[in-house]
């Protein structure tokens, strides 16, 4: 006799459900279990991603990958989830409510028929926060938000998905005994499947409008919104299609990687937080990437992170960058070791990192904004005496970081000239700015 690897998915310590008495959500989570017992899928190759409401809280039953996010956008994270890892099933839980206010996240995720399962919890009300209405309410229903009756027609879900492109859509009740079977067919699906189950909020829908299974049923009738599976169609899913067509090969990631052979040693013997704060249209971002290469050269690991206003040629611009001779997890810098300030714009942006530095750490500032108070050690700079470049703001950062590579032992000096050699076109006039603050000294 065959006996199944995986007799259940769901945790024991978690159950019972926390569902109200009744509530079809817990009868969807023991059907879509079922699915999953029937599939035999590894528990780790499975990712069941909810929505926000209380069909949100079914992801913490299941054994697999969960992950819970905002209300509605459950399947932009699905998306994302699937396109790193085409190998994942990748399962989404949402509400009613959340098709309403993530409505076009399913057209977009049926447009690219990313291979995702959409199962909906359709209880024709906002359950988790009182029974409002939704875009499913049927016509005439009564909940919290509609105490008339609803007046706008009630979204079909099925059809906007599969006019849209899905590649497998189905709609049926709570109730439905062939729903494993069904949720087993939407999984094994390859491009984006959406599965409307209709069922009861014991709690709303059903006291307001003295709902019940039976009614269920006739709802789905006078509607004359289809049941079973309502669409189906072949085409290419979206996280294959996308990787064959920038690598050629299936497995492969999407882009050519690049490597940076090392040909210089860095002494640099712990992570160090490097905030280089400037302004707009001073270059800081670009020369950030150039230091990082440097820093890469020299056997580093490396991280950066920039930080602007939305008005990008206004304001401030900051650039994070992490060094470290091992790997960087966290990729945030709380207290800078080394900050380079210098302009305005960037020191307001970076005021509660510089609150944080001690007497270990140095802040490189700008002479011209000075005086500052900090408890780091100051080292000012007078670009005034940057000779050529001393009106010339833009090339003030590749002057500064020159002078902060020669007086602090992070990574060779001459591994940021060979990085800022790559891009030609502005190569002699970085390399120039770079020779100027070699002569600035410390
Ligand atoms: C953008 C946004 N709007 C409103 C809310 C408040 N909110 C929390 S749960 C919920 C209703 C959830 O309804 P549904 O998605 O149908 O799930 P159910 O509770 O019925 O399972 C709402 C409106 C929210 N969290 N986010
Ligand atoms: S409020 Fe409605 S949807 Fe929420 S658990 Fe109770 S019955 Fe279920
Ligand atoms: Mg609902």
């Amino acid at each position: 006799m065959n006996i199944p690897a995986y007799t259940t998915y769901l945790d024991e310590m978690q159950l019972p459900y926390f569902f109200c008495p009744g509530c079809g959500h817990g009868m969807i989570t023991s059907q879509l279990n079922a699915a999953l017992v029937r599939l035999q899928l590894d528990p780790l190759k499975v990712v069941v991603v909810t929505d926000i409401g209380c069909s949100g809280l079914a992801d913490k039953y299941f054994t697999t990958n969960a992950f819970h996010g905002l209300h509605g956008r459950s399947v932009t994270y699905a998306t994302g989830i699937k396109l790193a890892d085409p190998e994942l099933k990748v399962i989404v839980l949402m509400g009613d409510g959340g098709c309403g206010i993530g409505g076009h996240h399913l057209i977009n995720a049926a447009r690219r028929n990313i291979g995702v399962t959409v199962v909906v919890f359709n209880n024709f009300n906002y359950g988790m926060t009182g029974g409002e209405h939704s875009v499913t309410t049927p016509l005439g229903g009564l909940t919290s938000s509609s105490p008339l009756g609803q007046l706008e027609q009630p979204m079909d879900i099925c059809q906007t998905v599969a006019v849209n492109g899905a590649s497998f859509v189905a709609r049926t009740t709570s109730f439905d005994k062939g729903l494993p079977d069904l949720l087993a067919s939407a999984i094994q699906n390859e491009g984006f499947s959406l599965v409307d189950i209709w069922e009861l909020c014991t709690a709303y829908y059903v006291p307001n409008n003295r709902f019940s299974k039976g009614l269920l049923e006739d709802t789905l009738s006078r509607l004359g919104f289809k049941t079973g599976i309502t669409h189906q169609q072949s085409r290419p899913e979206y996280s294959r299609a996308y990787r064959e067509s920038v690598s050629g090969e299936i497995g492969k990631p999407p882009m050519p990687s690049r490597p940076i052979a090392v040909k210089y040693t860095s002494r640099l013997d712990r992570r160090t937080g490097i905030v280089i704060a400037g302004a707009a249209g001073r270059k800081i971002n670009s020369a950030a990437t150039l230091f990082c290469r440097g820093a890469v050269l020299s056997g580093l690991q490396v991280t950066q992170r920039n930080d602007y206003p939305v008005t990008v040629k206004s304001g401030h611009s900051v650039s994070e960058v992490i060094l470290a001779p091992s790997e960087i997890g966290y990729t945030g810098i709380t207290r800078p070791g080394v900050m380079l300030v210098l302009f305005k714009e960037g020191l307001s942006a970076v005021r509660s990192q510089l609150a944080a530095m001690t007497g270990e750490d140095v802040l490189f500032i700008n002479s011209q904004l000075l005086p500052i108070e900090t408890r780091a050690k100051l080292i000012p700079i007078d670009f005034s005496k940057a000779g050529i470049w001393a009106n010339k703001k833009e090339a003030w950062v590749m002057v500064a970081l020159a002078m902060i590579l020669n007086g602090l032992p992070l990574f060779p000096l001459e591994a940021f000239k060979e990085a800022v050699s790559v891009r030609s076109e502005f190569a002699e006039e970085n390399l120039a700015a770079i020779a100027v603050g070699e002569k600035l000294s410390i």
